[in-house]
């Protein structure tokens, strides 16, 4: 089940100038920042002062063989996911599992802040890269 939508994550080419168009244009503040060498990439969240709704995660390719160079380098810049917020990710991927649609990792990895995370292909799920979050505090 899903509890929340998390965020929605944007492919960028340059992290830094990103955060700052984001802030100048919107007025949207990063409240973290983070590498995540498994995943390639360098991502900030972005909110909204005082909103707790979803975030926008802006996500910059560390190497060129990682999945936001290849989706830049496809479709340019622009959204590359939909994330989900779920109580446990190993039960919301076995329930996916089991209506036939194919999650990319056998076991979750890590993502943003210790979370534990999966995706489900975007050819089973309309056409949208879907990542399944279960935060850090539940653990
Ligand atoms: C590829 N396709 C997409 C897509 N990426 N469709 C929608 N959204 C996307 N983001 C489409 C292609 O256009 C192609 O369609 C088909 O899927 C298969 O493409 P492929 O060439 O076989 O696959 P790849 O090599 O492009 O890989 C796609 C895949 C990859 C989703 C498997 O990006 C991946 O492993 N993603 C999961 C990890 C990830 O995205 N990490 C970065 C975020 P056609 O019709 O041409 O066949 S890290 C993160 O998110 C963490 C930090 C967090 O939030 O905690």
């Amino acid at each position: 089940t899903v509890l929340a939508i998390d965020h929605v994550g944007i492919a960028v080419a340059d992290l830094d100038a990103a955060i700052e168009w984001y802030a100048s244009t919107f007025g949207l503040v990063a409240t973290h920042t983070e590498t995540n060498e498994e995943q390639g990439v360098r991502e900030a969240m972005l909110s909204a002062p005082g909103d707790a709704g979803a975030a926008v995660q802006l996500l910059a390719p560390l190497r060129e063989d990682s999945a936001i160079a290849k989706f830049l380098h496809r479709s340019g810049p622009g959204i590359q996911q939909l994330a989900y917020r779920v109580a446990d990710v190993d039960a919301s991927c076995e329930a996916l599992r089991a209506k036939g649609l194919r999650l990319l990792y056998d076991e979750p990895r890590r993502g943003t802040a210790g979370s534990r995370i999966n995706f489900v292909h975007p050819k089973d799920a309309g056409g949208v890269l879907v990542e399944l979050v279960e935060p850090a505090a539940n653990h």
